[in-house]
């Protein structure tokens, strides 16, 4: 499936802006039969919890439904219509006029649907979506329903992030010839300085495609013909971090065929010891986990907040971000690739673990790992993101890692069971990236069951916070005593892909304690002076980037604030300390 663009024979008719919403209980039997009222309008993309006040809406657990009318353009006879959703959170089942098009499963990637036969180039055609924002043990990520006293249900989630839902991607309707490019597939590398692209193109008819290679001036660097095969690139100009070059490959159907173009870095990644290897050099990661989250849009995509998001990184020196805890929307990786930013690229495996409260507050714990909760049917639908994610992103230069979990219960039995056939998986798909998951503090290198089976030791740690709450010294023992533990084990290298702590902003105190702005500086800085004692030690990535919102709760003040930066990104006082420190980084390079 490739993202939709604009080319000489393909054409986009973009379905953003404002569509008709409904709550379930709302409409009658067959909504999408029949026009919804006009009287609330959504806004695509969004999501749609915290634009409504009425509670029901923000808190709303099941289906709603989203409609509107398209003009099919008249010139579009004789084209092959697709309609496209970038993404629909959870679920979504779509309608074009009365008829069920596709159905689709997982909230972060995207799916679509040939509506050749569905619509006539002229008219109007009405396009339905229901959407559906429940999570049980069969979803990624997994979530618990339950009937509450008074009959509703309620949404058990367990994952660190507000369940926001609905259509926070772009929708569009795109042209393709009816003879057409399906997909395109490159992998790159640098032999003796000579760089290679080698590519494979599905096409629909099994006609031969022409391919060119165009520099970023357009000038063609080589051509080839076929369904697959290798181009040479002599002098190559890499895709390094911080200097971006993407070249163009171009696939043309014969005269007048279809036609695609894939912008393309030629890079190489690998893991040799305990250094990661980007175009044969060492890297070392600086940056944040993120999420995506704003005020009002939810999770709902915005190219402003994505720019500024890109600047302030920039500012700051960051080199890299994790797209903690699911894929984001892909023009963050288009960006990326743009940039020189490096991203370590998550599936929405969030969760898989039921104990973790217990284990920060005591408690009894139960198995993870079995048919009650993560099953054989947690399992297939982790495999599907794994499948979707990689589908999706495996052609951006800016992913160099996939990371197919956040904080699974790794150190329970049933895990090894549980994840080698999902390494296997990811590594079948992709041959060419590292593979990790992010391990969380419970799992220690002494009882962890899975890390040997993936390539980077990803750690999730909280000394300081969740653990030594306030005494920085206990912290910074227990943390060197961690790294070391693990550097010593395991001859791979250590990304610290989580370290913080909430910091309220305009908290500050001559004691710095938990809570102020102060405390976050020194707490940093610890994990700093750490990490540069530890030379297995190749990244840091903060937890989070900007505050975030969460489920209400007792450990949450309107949201998660381990934001170097206020949700409305605003810098807190440590943002120039860790510029100082990054920048140093950059300029001794
Ligand atoms: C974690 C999770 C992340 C949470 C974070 C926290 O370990 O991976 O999703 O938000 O801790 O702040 O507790």
């Amino acid at each position: 499936m490739l993202t939709p663009r604009t080319t000489r024979t393909r054409d986009i008719r973009p379905l953003d802006g404002l569509w008709r919403f409904a709550l379930d209980g709302e409409v009658g039997e067959r909504p999408w039969a029949t026009r919804l009222p006009i009287d609330r309008l959504v806004p695509v993309p969004a999501s749609y919890n915290d634009i409504f006040l009425a509670p029901e809406i923000r808190s709303h657990v099941g289906v709603v439904w989203y409609q509107r009318d398209v003009h099919v353009p008249a010139t579009w006879g004789g084209q092959r219509i697709v309609l496209r959703f970038d993404s629909a959170t959870h679920s979504g089942t779509a309608y074009v006029g009365d008829e069920l098009v596709v159905q689709h499963h997982g909230g972060f990637t995207p799916f679509e649907v040939d509506i050749t036969e569905h619509v006539m180039p002229g008219e109007v055609a009405r396009v339905t979506i229901a959407i559906d924002n429940r999570l049980t043990s069969e979803t990624i990520p997994p979530g618990v329903l339950v009937t509450g006293k008074d009959g509703r249900d309620q949404q058990l989630i367990r994952h660190d992030f507000f369940n926001y839902a609905g259509l926070a991607r772009s929708v569009r309707l795109y042209t393709t010839p009816v003879d057409h490019i399906r997909d395109i597939t490159v992998r790159t590398d640098v032999v003796d300085g000579l760089g290679a692209v080698h590519y494979e193109v599905d096409t629909s008819a099994g006609s031969e495609p022409a391919v060119e290679l165009r520099d970023e001036d357009g000038r063609l660097v080589t051509s080839g013909h076929g369904t697959s095969g290798s181009l040479s690139v002599p002098d190559p100009k890499l895709w390094e971090p911080g200097n971006a070059y993407l070249y163009d490959l171009v696939v043309r159907l014969g005269e007048g065929g279809d036609e695609y173009t894939l912008p393309v870095g030629i890079r190489t990644v690998a893991v040799r010891g305990q250094q990661f290897l980007i175009n044969d050099k060492p890297f070392y990661f600086t940056g944040f986990g993120k999420h995506e989250d704003s005020d009002i849009r939810g999770k709902g995509h915005d190219d402003t907040l994505l720019v500024h998001d890109f600047e302030l990184m920039g500012w700051i020196g960051a080199n890299s971000f994790r797209t903690s805890h699911y894929p984001y929307a892909e023009e963050w990786l288009e960006y990326a690739d743009r940039r020189g930013i490096v991203v370590i690229d998550e599936t929405a495996a969030v969760g898989l673990n039921i104990n973790i409260a217990a284990g920060l507050v005591g408690g009894a714990t139960q198995r993870t790992f079995s048919p009650e909760a993560m099953s054989d049917a947690t399992r297939a639908a982790h495999a599907e993101s794994i499948r979707e994610l990689i589908q999706r992103d495996k052609n951006h230069p800016s992913v160099v890692m996939w990371c197919i979990a956040n904080e699974p219960a790794s150190s329970e039995e049933g895990a090894r069971e549980y994840f080698e056939p999902l390494v296997e998986l990811t590594r079948t798909l992709d041959p060419t990236r590292p593979v990790t998951f992010a391990n969380q503090g419970a799992a220690r290198f002494d009882n962890d069951r899975i890390v040997d089976l993936f390539d980077v030791v990803c750690l999730n740690r909280y000394f300081g916070w969740y653990e030594h709450t306030g005494d920085l010294a206990a912290a910074e023992g227990a943390l060197e005593e961690e790294l070391r533990g693990w550097a010593a084990t395991h001859d791979k290298p250590i990304v610290m892909t989580e370290y913080g702590v909430d910091t309220l902003a305009g908290l500050h105190s001559a004691h710095p304690g938990p809570w102020s702005e102060e405390y976050q500086i020194d707490f940093l800085e610890m994990y700093h002076r750490v990490f540069d004692r530890v030379d297995a030690v190749v990244g840091e990535q903060i937890w989070n980037f900007a505050d975030f919102q969460t489920t209400s709760g007792v450990f949450r003040v309107d949201g998660n604030k381990k934001g170097v930066f206020t949700r409305n990104r605003r810098p807190k006082s440590v943002a120039r300390a860790l510029r100082a420190r990054w920048m140093a980084m950059v300029a001794a390079l």
